[in-house]
C-alpha cells in the first residue's frame, strides 16, 4: 500500500485495474486515493518580483519538488482569487499560467491541472499539456461549459456563494451542507447535459468561498453527505483563514493545522486534498489511509 502515493500512473491512459479498490479514474486520469494535488500559484504576490522567467524556472522547481514529495496532480493558476481580489483579464491570465503549463508538463511526469473559469485559458492550458480544469466557479462563466465539453478533460466543480470580490461579506445560507450539495449536483446535470461525461467530474464544497469559518467547519464535520452527488470529493483548506481562526496563526504558520484538515476532510470520504505542503501531507495521509483501510479489511 506503500505505492499509493507514487505518481506513476497519473497520466496513463486506460482504466485502472478492477482489482484495487483504492484506485480511482477520473476521465483517462487514474490515481491512488486519497491523492494530494498541490497548488503552484503564478500569480504576482505570489512569486517575488523579477520577470517572466524568473517565475517559470521558480515555478518549474516548485513543481519538480511537488512531484517527488507525491503530489499526483499539480494545480497551476494565474488568477488571484483571495477575497477582495481584482479581475484578471484572459490575457494576463494566459501570460502567466502557459509559460509554467509548458515547462512543468515537458519536464515533470504529474498530471497538470489548470485552475480558470476563463473559456480561452481552459483551450490554451489543455492545449499546452494541462490535462484537468479546476474551476472555482463551476462552469458558470459564458462559455465555459461549451469549452470543457470539447476539451473533454475531468473538471473540478466548486462551489462558491457570491463573487471573489465580494464572497465573504455576509455569507449566509438556511442549511450550507444541503445547499452546498444541491448546487453541486446541479451543476453535475449541467455538465452532463452539456456533454461532459460524468465519470470526468470532480466535486468540492469550496472552503472559504463565500463562508464563515463555522460554515465551513460545518461542511468539513459532514463532508460525507456530499457524497450523495455520487462523484469523488476535493477538498481545499490548506492554510486558509478559518484555520487561522481557530489557531491564531498567521498564514505561515498553519501547517499542522492544514495537515488536521486534510486528515479529517480524507478520513469523512475526501478523495483528493488541495495543500500547499505536499510532503508533510502526503505523510499524514499515509497514516490515515492505514487505519481506513483496516477499516475496510
Ligand atoms: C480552492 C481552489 C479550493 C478548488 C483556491 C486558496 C485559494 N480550487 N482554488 N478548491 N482554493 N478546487 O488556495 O487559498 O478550495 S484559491
Amino acid at each position: 500500500m506503500w505505492e499509493r502515493f507514487s505518481n506513476r500512473d497519473n497520466r496513463g491512459p486506460g482504466p485502472a485495474p478492477a482489482c484495487d479498490e483504492h484506485m480511482l479514474t477520473i476521465g483517462e486520469l487514474a490515481f491512488d486515493a486519497p491523492a494530494v494535488m498541490g497548488i503552484l500559484n503564478v500569480t504576482p504576490d505570489s512569486f517575488s518580483d523579477g520577470g517572466r522567467f524568473v517565475g517559470r524556472d521558480a515555478a518549474l522547481r516548485q513543481a519538480e519538488t511537488m512531484a517527488r514529495d507525491g503530489a499526483a496532480v499539480i494545480d497551476i493558476g494565474g488568477e488571484s482569487t483571495r477575497p477582495g481580489a481584482a479581475d484578471v483579464s484572459a490575457q494576463e491570465e494566459l501570460d502567466r499560467v502557459l509559460p509554467v503549463i509548458e515547462a512543468v508538463t515537458a519536464a515533470v511526469d504529474v498530471a497538470v491541472s489548470v485552475d480558470t473559469s476563463k473559456p480561452a485559458v481552459m483551450h490554451a492550458a489543455v492545449a499546452a499539456g494541462a490535462a484537468m480544469i479546476n474551476d472555482i466557479r463551476a462552469l458558470r462563466e459564458e462559455g465555459a461549459l461549451q469549452a470543457a465539453a470539447e476539451l473533454q478533460c475531468p473538471v473540478c466543480l466548486m462551489h462558491m456563494q457570491g463573487r471573489p470580490r465580494t464572497m465573504q461579506q455576509e455569507p449566509a445560507y438556511g442549511d450550507v451542507v444541503a445547499e452546498v450539495t444541491e448546487f453541486l449536483a446541479n451543476r453535475v446535470s449541467a455538465c452532463v447535459s452539456a456533454g461532459i461525461a460524468v465519470d470526468r467530474i470532480i466535486v468540492d464544497p469550496g472552503f472559504g468561498f463565500g463562508k464563515t469559518p463555522r460554515h465551513n467547519i460545518e461542511l468539513l464535520a459532514n463532508l460525507r453527505q456530499l457524497q450523495s452527488v455520487g462523484r469523488p470529493i476535493l477538498v481545499g483548506l490548506s492554510r486558509k483563514s478559518t484555520l487561522g481562526e481557530l489557531t491564531g496563526r498567521d498564514v505561515g504558520e498553519r501547517l499542522p493545522a492544514s495537515i488536521a484538515a486534510a486528515v479529517i476532510a480524507v478520513m469523512g470520504g475526501a478523495s483528493f486534498v488541495r495543500v500547499h505542503d505536499v510532503r508533510e501531507t502526503v505523510d499524514a495521509l499515509r497514516v490515515a489511509a492505514a487505519v481506513m483501510q483496516m477499516d475496510g479489511d
